[in-house]
């Protein structure tokens, strides 16, 4: 696919169809993204949800931020969605009667933080209150995923990636998260209201940078297919059913062996 990647062509040859947008906890309307580079906000520290921690807008790429904990190093930067409740104006915590907390891996002694405090604050900008969003899209009511939909996710292991993926399977409000052209070692499980997964086409609406697939694609849908117990009924052909515990349920999609072939003619 170097370099463009179109999901319209993408969805043509695997035969698959996009996951709907009331699937998702995502407003239909990527929300508009008017921080800037150097704008201090405050932020829970993701390795320690129970702080609310200082943080500095490092980059930007479509709806998202790219933050930095002030106090901590450069390796642990963390995206989050301009709407995400977890980012809040300064004065936030206070206002509610909370305290500022340094980061996890704090570089200084512990008691110098109130001074570290000051003087990160000082003189700095601020992100001003209007260009936060009020609140969260709501949450779907329930799990709509199916297996086999494609959509949009945050790769976790390389959260400045969004990669196009598929739901690989269902496990009540879970959903498998698999990743198009990658082995398992990307997957994750996640609850169907995520704010990490997208529909098809958010990054095209946000200007965020889509990852074209991997290159591992066969491996790929064998691999949904197997966890959908279709593999196996696949192989043993007509006329031989395999029948057993976990397989009785198999059955393949309508077009699977077009879906493979073409992916072999890649
Ligand atoms: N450098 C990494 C990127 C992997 C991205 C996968 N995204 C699903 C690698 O090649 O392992």
């Amino acid at each position: 696919y170097q370099g463009h990647f179109s999901w319209e062509k993408y969805l043509k040859e695997t035969g698959a169809i996009a996951a709907p947008s009331s699937c998702f906890r995502q407003s239909l309307t990527p929300p508009l993204n008017e921080f800037k580079a150097g704008m201090k906000l405050e932020a829970q520290d993701p390795r320690n949800t129970t702080s609310t921690c200082i943080a500095t807008v490092v980059g930007l790429t479509g709806s998202r931020l790219r933050l930095r904990l002030d106090g901590s190093d450069n390796k642990n930067d963390f995206w989050r969605l301009v709407d995400s409740s977890e980012i809040q104006p300064i004065g936030n915590c206070e206002k509610n009667g909370g305290m500022l907390q340094p980061p996890l891996g704090f570089r200084l002694n512990a008691s110098s933080w109130p001074m570290f405090l000051l003087k990160t604050l000082n003189g700095a900008e601020m992100a001003p209150s209007r260009i936060f969003h009020k609140q969260e899209p709501p949450a779907p009511e329930q799990n709509s995923f199916q297996v086999g939909m494609k959509l949009e996710a945050v790769d976790r292991k390389n959260p400045h990636f969004i990669c196009p993926a598929t739901v690989g399977a269902l496990r009540g409000v879970e959903v498998l998260v698999t990743f198009d052209g990658w082995r398992g070692a990307f997957d994750y499980y996640c609850r169907y209201d995520s704010r990490d997964i997208f529909p098809v086409g958010w990054c095209t609406l946000t200007g965020d940078n889509l990852q074209p697939p991997g290159t591992k694609a066969l491996r790929l849908q064998l691999g949904w297919a197997k966890r959908a117990g279709w593999l196996e009924d696949a192989m043993a052909g007509p006329g031989r059913p395999v029948t057993g515990p976990g397989r009785t349920r198999g059955r393949l999609p309508a077009n699977w062996t077009q879906r493979i072939a073409l992916q072999q003619a890649q």
